[in-house]
């Protein structure tokens, strides 16, 4: 009582109370200690076993989960053959770019035998998210899913699911993946397709050798399920869907969206969407399956489906083999229905009005795509396999990303290290031509180099992204590191900044890590650029990466230790 009476009491205790309240929240915040080892493990698949680089010989590899706010240390040791990095896709990694794994851009790589330790705290963000080898191709079976619950003491903005079950959706081929990108480097054709989709690793009843392990899904009449969906695929952007339910659909990349309910979603490799299913069918059993949407012209694709059982613990148990009547298939879009694809995108929203910069300090234009190269004189027609004898290539802003090999380009630029790379990548394509229309063979082949764009700390920055035509258009999923962004509008053909501006979305666009750039069209995405470091702006088909569909962004630190790259760790690996 008395302590009402004399404010300046009452602001004491005050004081005193926030203060323990904050150090509570501190000490509810949890760090979370994990061991990697990546190794070589026998895995069995489409009737044949390949030694197969798994995590801890799991495939897919372990689940993390963490609640907002906690900390990882994930102690990686490579056991493997390959270098290896690890990427933690889509945790922002605020002053900790040293953590964010891409190889030769952040770090060079954990050698056979090296060891690294990850470490990072999470903050502000809710979801699912996933990690993955940032190396060669070695993500084709070096992933897992990273879950990340709401802060302690906080719930998700709709009512808590029953269950959870991440959903890994995968490619696999039946052949060591390294193999085929060397292959394809080696003829300058494109890679092998896979020869199976997945689901948590498996290929599921539809593929040869595959039933006796297909993922079961459980749940129960009248109960909520989150579905935490994840394209981990290589390759391939994917339609996932379910029989005879709908999805509500409650966030992407570890944003919240504005609840809506369909049946069918699309997922460019590297984007994660959580969906409610509600058990409010008949107890059967119904298949979850995934199918391609491809968008490109004259190319090869997996024209597969893979699937995993929805299935009513009340169901009838199945029957003796070959009597039990089979689960419920759904209908699944045409690989190439860009309308189901397009309608999916413009569903997403913010739960709430989101803070997009209005005003812009850089406007960039990027254009994003294929390209081909003349057979170079001292190589011989089996190194030209590419259409006509040519070899592929792939470009932002007709450049051609090429990696470093000596040094990673976040070292070098912390240790004013020359000769790495050059800070002038292109704010616009150095041509303005008919992007999406009839491209003149002359602007066919893109320009290899190391270049990165530098932003100063804080800068708004607005991009378009706009496909290209040059050798096909094509769906590109488009990721950043270590940012989310808004995706402030999508479009067909051309973007035009005489009216397409009248199509942003500055109220609650959604915010996310991975844009699906529309087939022959464009997205505009906007950010504040207020994490310091390098990061790496590239198409997650891994295939165009390593052709060179990528960039890096070069953020300067701004004022202060709190707006400034952390020095890096002791253990980082060396060139
Ligand atoms: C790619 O496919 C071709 C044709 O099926 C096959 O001969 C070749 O061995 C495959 N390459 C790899 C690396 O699996
Ligand atoms: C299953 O095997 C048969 C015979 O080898 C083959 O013709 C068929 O294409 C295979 N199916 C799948 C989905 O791989
Ligand atoms: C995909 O496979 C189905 C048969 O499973 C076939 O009818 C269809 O023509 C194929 N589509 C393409 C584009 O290859
Ligand atoms: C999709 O491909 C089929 C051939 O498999 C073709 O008949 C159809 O016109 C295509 N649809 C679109 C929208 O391109
Ligand atoms: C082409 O060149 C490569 C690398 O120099 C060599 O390994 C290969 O044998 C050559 N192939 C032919 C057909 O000459
Ligand atoms: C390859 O050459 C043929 C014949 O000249 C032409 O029709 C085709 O468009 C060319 N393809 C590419 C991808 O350049
Ligand atoms: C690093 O390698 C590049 C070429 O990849 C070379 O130009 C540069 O001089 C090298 N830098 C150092 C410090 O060795
Ligand atoms: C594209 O333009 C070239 C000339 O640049 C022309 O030969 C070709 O016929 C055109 N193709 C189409 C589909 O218009
Ligand atoms: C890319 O640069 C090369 C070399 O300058 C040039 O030949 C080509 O036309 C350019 N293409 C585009 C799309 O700007
Ligand atoms: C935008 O303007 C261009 C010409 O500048 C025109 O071709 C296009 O149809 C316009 N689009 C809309 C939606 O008005
Ligand atoms: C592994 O990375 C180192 C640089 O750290 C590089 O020199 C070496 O060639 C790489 N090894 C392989 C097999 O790529
Ligand atoms: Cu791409």
């Amino acid at each position: 009582m008395e302590v009402f009476e004399k404010p300046w009491c009452f602001m004491f205790f005050l004081g005193l109370f926030l203060l323990l309240a904050s150090k509570m929240s501190l000490a509810n915040a949890k760090t979370h200690f994990h061991d990697f080892v990546v190794q070589e493990t026998p895995v069995k698949r489409l009737c044949k076993t390949h030694n197969t680089i798994t995590v801890n010989g799991m495939f897919p590899g372990p689940t993390l989960e963490v609640n907002n706010g906690d900390s990882l240390v994930v102690k990686v040791t490579n056991k493997a053959q390959y270098n290896v990095t690890i990427h933690w896709h889509g945790i922002r990694q605020m002053r900790t770019a040293w953590a964010d794994g891409p190889e030769f851009v952040t770090q060079c790589p954990i050698r056979p035998e090296g060891t690294y330790t990850y470490r990072f705290t999470i903050r502000g963000q809710e979801g699912t998210l996933w990690w993955h080898a940032h190396s060669s191709w070695l993500r084709a079976t070096v992933y897992g899913a990273l879950i990340i619950h709401p802060t302690q003491g906080s719930s998700y903005p709709f009512p808590v699911p029953k269950r959870q079950t991440p959903i890994l959706l995968g490619e696999w081929w039946n052949a060591n993946p390294i193999d085929v990108l060397r292959e394809a480097t080696r003829t300058g054709a494109a890679p092998n397709v896979s020869d199976a989709y997945t689901i948590n690793g498996q290929p599921g009843d539809l593929y040869n050798c595959s039933s006796t392990d297909t993922v079961i899904v459980p749940i129960d009449s009248g109960e909520t399920h989150l579905l935490q969906v994840i394209n981990a695929a290589l390759n391939q952007p994917l339609f996932f869907t379910v029989a005879n339910h709908q999805f509500t659909v409650v966030g992407a990349d570890a944003s919240y969206l504005k609840p809506f309910t369909t049946s069918v979603i699309m997922l460019g490799p590297g984007q994660t969407t959580d969906v409610l299913i509600n058990g409010n069918q008949p107890p059967a059993r119904y298949y979850l399956a995934a199918s391609a949407y491809f968008s490109a012209q004259n190319a090869a694709f997996g024209n597969t489906t893979t699937t995993a059982i929805l299935e009513y613990k009340s169901a009838p148990c199945p029957a003796k083999k070959g009597q039990s009547t089979p689960p419920f298939m759904p209908r699944l879009p045409a690989f190439n229905d860009t309308n189901t694809a397009s309608a999916f995108s413009a569903s997403l929203r913010s739960p709430e009005k989101v803070s997009v910069p209005t005003e812009i300090d850089e406007n960039l234009f990027f254009t994003v795509g294929l390209g081909l190269n003349k057979c170079p004189p001292n190589f011989n027609s089996s190194q030209c396999q590419g259409p006509n004898g040519t070899r592929f290539t792939s470009s932002i802003n007709n450049v051609s990303f090429v990696l470093p090999q000596n040094f990673s380009i976040l070292q070098a630029h912390q240790q004013g290290m020359p000769g790495v790379f050059t800070t002038d990548f292109p704010a616009n394509p150095p041509l303005s031509f008919d992007y999406t229309g009839n491209v003149s063979r002359s602007l066919w082949q893109p320009v290899p180099g190391t270049k990165v764009y530098k932003l100063k700390y804080g800068s708004r920055v607005q991009i378009v992204l706009q496909d290209t035509s040059i050798v096909t258009p094509e769906n590109h999923p488009i990721h950043l590191h270590g940012y989310d962004f808004s995706i402030i509008a999508e479009g067909f053909g051309n973007f035009n900044p005489n009216n397409d501006t009248a199509k942003f979305n500055l109220v609650d666009p959604p915010q996310r890590n991975t844009a699906s750039v529309p087939v022959n069209g464009w997205s505009v995405i906007r950010f504040v650029a207020d994490n310091p470091g390098a990061w790496l702006m590239h198409c997650h088909l891994d295939v165009h990466i390593s052709w060179g569909l990528a960039m890096v962004f070069l953020v300067e630190n701004g004022v202060g230790e709190v707006q400034s790259l952390a020095l890096p760790p002791e253990d980082l690996p060396i060139c």
